[in-house]
Order: structure tokens, then sequence, then C-alpha cells
């Protein structure tokens, strides 16, 4: 790492914990101190001393466009000349629902927050009132946000640094989360028959990309929303992650699900902060004003975020998009896949859309006990064998990595051969 960096990083970790405004910044995972940016364009990141590197991580997944894209830059500009929030109402928040409605039909309505974190905090909170039950199933290391009463075998940053279930969450409201392994739909299956009168809500992540990327068996989604269906159970997907990103209708078009309610993040702000949750009418129309479950945000709805997100879903509904962006993203898989192969590496590698982990291990990886049997060590090597040769990936093996439309055929060669180059030193 540069000396400017590490300046920087040493004068951070004297006034912000651990020098990070989200531990999954850090780099305790993988060694070293945190690479300082300076600034990005298209398909890469450039850090404070002027080195390029082609990004993965996308400000964990939100760039599909990439960085500072032209429309978005553009339109920003306009908004900004009009002032940055008004905490009233403007046509944007309108535009911007439809949009999602249209894109999502499983949501009647749609309320904008300000993060993911909000959105699930906000769903369950209506879940539970809709449904006058209190507990929750979530499953283990899927992420999220960190709401207290998810915090409970949590994957991303947490699962990151060995705190999946995190001091300071009273037992008493503990109590109320249920964890069981994802894509175990037998277990989900005993459970929700023992328990079914207490249950407000099951929240999965249909495809989880916050314990790398773990994707849903054959039936398990199908199974899932069955269940929840039988026993008056609300389904929540949070496609945080996969919403806009694994299709433009997330990944319920992808597998063909309608759940009941639907949080969103990421993809739909452009870069901006922003969370959404949305579902069916008769659940949506409890939310305050319209209803008695509280919920509100000073900046929720703020017309910078909404033009960002609004510029991002326009572009994103253009035709190929997705089939350009999963185009791309098979041949870096295929090359990847190949690079380990030749270079003799035991690994698995996952994707959906244009999202992607590979895992240091010949196992498969159906939960979150498997993608912890994954080689930490040996990913912490090729995390730092990438970094050096201009590669950024997440500093951590429990994240998903992301594609954007502005990686190019050159990204992409230079990755897998960087790959092979760094796989071949382990
Ligand atoms: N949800 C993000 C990916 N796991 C993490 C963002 C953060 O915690 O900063």
């Amino acid at each position: 790492m540069s000396n400017k960096s590490r300046k920087l990083f040493e004068e951070a970790c004297a006034v912000i914990p651990g020098g990070v405004n989200s531990p999954v910044r850090a780099f305790k995972a993988v060694g070293g101190n945190p690479v300082f940016i300076e600034k990005a364009e298209g398909s890469k990141i450039y850090d404070v001393d002027g080195k390029e590197y082609i990004d993965y991580v996308l400000s964990w997944g939100p760039l599909i466009l990439g960085h500072s894209h032209p429309n978005v830059q553009a339109a920003l500009q306009k908004a900004l000349e009009k002032g940055t929030s008004y905490g009233a109402s403007t046509a944007l928040e309108t535009e911007l629902a439809r949009m999602i409605l249209n894109a999502c039909p499983s949501m009647d309505k749609v309320r904008m927050v300000n993060s993911g974190t909000e959105a699930v905090m906000s769903a369950i909170r209506a879940a539970r009132a809709y449904t006058k039950r209190d507990k929750i199933i979530k499953f283990e290391g899927c992420y999220h946000g960190h709401a207290d009463g998810l915090l409970a075998k949590a994957g991303s940053g947490a699962a990151t640094l060995g705190i999946p279930t995190s001091p300071g969450v009273p037992e008493s409201y503990a109590k109320n989360t249920l964890t069981l392994s994802f894509n175990d739909l037998e277990a989900l299956n005993s459970l929700v028959e023992e328990e079914s009168e207490s249950i407000a809500c099951v929240i999965t992540e249909p495809a989880a990309g916050n314990m790398g990327c773990v994707l849903p068996e054959t039936g398990f989604l199908e199974g899932l929303r069955a269940l929840t269906e039988k026993h008056g159970i609300v389904l929540i997907f949070d496609e945080v992650m996969t919403g806009f990103r694994v299709a433009y209708g997330g990944a319920q078009e992808a597998y063909g699900i309608k759940p009941d309610m639907t949080c969103l993040g990421k993809i739909i702000g452009g870069g901006l902060p922003v969370g959404a949750y949305g579902g069916k009418e008769d659940i949506m129309s409890m939310i305050a004003p319209e209803g008695p479950v509280y919920q509100a945000g000073t900046l929720s709805g703020n017309p910078l975020a909404m033009t960002a997100g609004i510029e991002t879903l326009k572009v994103l509904s253009e035709e190929g998009t997705y089939e350009n962006l999963n185009n791309k993203t098979d041949m870096l898989t295929e090359g990847l896949r190949d690079a380990a192969k030749r270079a003799n590496v035991k690994s698995k590698l996952y994707s959906l859309g244009s999202m992607f982990c590979s895992y240091f291990t010949d196992k498969e990886i159906v939960d979150f006990k498997s993608a912890q049997q994954s080689d930490t060590e040996t990913f912490a090597r090729y995390f730092q064998g990438m970094l050096e040769r201009g590669i950024y990936i997440a500093p951590s093996q429990f994240e998903a990595g992301f594609l954007s439309i502005q990686h190019t055929a050159k990204d992409i060669e230079k990755t897998i051969s960087s790959s092979y180059d760094v796989l071949k030193t382990l």
C-alpha cells in the first residue's frame, strides 16, 4: 500500500472507529490497510497515488452503469442547480416509484427510505403489524442490514469479522429472530409447522450475495413461497443487492417467484444513498399516514437520489442491456474458472446475472456453513495479488463481485490473466 493511503488511514483511525465508515471497507480479513480512493470513472477507480484499478466492487453493487456515467452525471448536475433537498414532495418520487412498480409486479406500492437497512427494518415492522405476530425467520449468512433483530448469524462484514451475532442486541429482542440454513427447505418446513402461529415473516435474499454468491437450489424458493402462503406468513425478498442487478425485475423475475414484500436499495439510487420497501396493497396501506404503522425519514425521496435512480433505471431498461452485461459476466467467469484449472487451484465459482464469487474449495457452496469451509487464507493472498496488479475485488470472501456496463473486454482479459498469474503463486 502506498504511503499516502497509509498516512490517510492513520489519520482516519484517530477520528473514525477502525478508520472506516462501514466495516466491510477495512482490510482486516485480508491484511494491510485500505486503499484510499481519489476518483472513479467507467470501470476504474484511482487511488490517492494515481494507481488505476479495475473495479469489481462498484460501491458494493449500486454502480451497474459504472462510475460517473454521463447520463447520471448530467442529470445530477441539473438537479443540483435546483437545490439538494426540500423535505416536501416532488414528482421525481412518483416517477421512480412507478418505474420500480413496473419492474416488479409483485409490488402495488413502494415507500422510499435512505438505505437497505432502513428498508428491511421497515418491511419487517409492516409484516409484524399485518400478521399481528412477532417472530421472524432469516437464513444464516444472509445479511439484511444492521438493524438489531437482523444481526443474527449475519453475512457480509459481520461474517468477515467473525461477529455474525453482535453484542448490544438485547436477548429479549434477539429471541424473536429464528435462523435456519439457506436452501434447507426441510428444516424450514418443520420450524414453520411448529411455530406457524407466531411467525410474522420469512426474509431472505433470493440469491445470497452476502456470503459470497450462494444460489437457491431448484425448488427452494418455490417451497418457501408455498409454505409461507399456506401459513399466512409474509414472504420478504431482500433484493437490495439482486434488485435490478440479476434482471431488470430482480431475482423475483429471474426465478419467477412473487414475494409479498420486497426490499430494494443500491442500484435504485444510482450511487446515492437510497432504499425502498414495497409490496401488496393490503400490507402497504398499513404504513403511515395511510395506516397506523409509523415510518419516516428527513431525506427520504431526496431529489438527488431520485434523479440518479431514475437515470440509472432508464439506461437499464434499454433493449439488450442485461444481455450484454450477462455475456460479459460469462466471459469473465469462464475465464476465471479456466485460469484456476490451468493453475491447478481448487476453486468453485458461482454467478447470477452480473454478480459472482469464487471460493477456494472443491466442495459445492450451498449455505453459510459450506461457504465458511472455503480457504479464507488463500483468498487473502489472492486478494493482495490482484490488488497489486490493479484489480479491485472486495476484501472479503463473504462478498459478491459485480460487473458494470462499462467494463470492457480488455478489462476482462486483464482480470483473467492477472488471476492466472496470482493463482500460480498461491
Ligand atoms: N451490503 C453491502 C455488501 N455486503 C455492504 C455495504 C456495507 O456494509 O458497507
